[in-house]
């Protein structure tokens, strides 16, 4: 009898997985930095990625040595989101990254299950705007989630959703919050980006052009 571990299904995050909506976050939260009277750069901005609204916050009022109170919190935060919803507005199937289409194809005709797991709120809009909404068998966003990356449990509440245990199921992650919580949570983790900034995963890819899952799963059971 094979030991060999099987592979059922795959979870995606969105934002800088599927589509670069991390680049509108960046601008829409310098935006609201700026306003605020300083700055904060790209490589600040990886300590963001994943990681809930609200907690985003939190983290870029400390690097501004900020306080505010909780209703001038929600009001900066309902602001910072009218900025990225008018940066996403435009936003068409043109901006699906490049390769993700194929692989999504090539994982239905293997009978691999697919859901998303993503932070965001608006993550059924983002859906909408680039057609992909009704291709995933489950979606979990930030909606109603008591905690967020790195925190396990929207993966976790994912892979419940699919019926596959964690150890059977693949998290595609662009952030180190994410990678953190797929592994925390006993998921085989893959980064999607660049290596020196995602940590412990698996392997990381830096996009889906090219892959298919017979490779993918090679690249995961048997790595060199
Ligand atoms: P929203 P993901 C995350 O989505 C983003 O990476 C993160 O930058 C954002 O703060 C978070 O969603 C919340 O987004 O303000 O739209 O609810 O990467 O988990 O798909
Ligand atoms: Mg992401």
């Amino acid at each position: 009898m094979s030991t060999r571990p099987s592979l059922e299904a795959c979870i995606f995050d969105l934002d800088g997985v599927l589509v670069d909506t991390a680049k509108y976050h960046f601008l829409a939260w310098r935006r609201l930095a700026n306003e605020l009277g300083f700055d904060f750069d790209e490589e600040a901005n990886e300590k963001l990625k994943g990681v809930g609204r609200m907690e985003s916050l939190e983290i870029i009022l400390s690097w501004g040595g900020i306080a505010l109170t909780e209703e001038q919190k929600q009001s900066w935060a309902e602001r910072k989101n009218g900025w990225y919803l008018e940066l996403v507005e435009g936003m068409d199937p043109s901006e699906i990254l490049e390769g993700v289409m194929d692989f999504l194809e090539d994982l239905k005709k293997n009978g691999i299950r697919i859901g998303i797991a993503s932070s965001s709120k608006n993550a059924a809009t983002i859906l909408e705007k680039i057609g992909l909404s009704g291709h995933f068998e489950t979606l979990v966003d930030g909606n109603g989630l008591a905690r967020t990356k790195p925190d396990p449990l929207i993966f976790l509440t994912c892979a419940q959703a699919l019926g596959v245990d964690p150890g059977h199921a693949v998290v595609f992650e662009d952030a180190q919050s994410g990678i953190d919580a797929a592994l925390a949570g006993g998921f085989w983790a893959v980064g999607v980006g660049k290596p020196e900034v995602l940590s412990d995963a698996r392997l990381v890819i830096p996009g889906f052009k090219g892959w298919t899952w017979a490779k993918m799963e090679s690249a995961l059971l048997n790595p060199s």
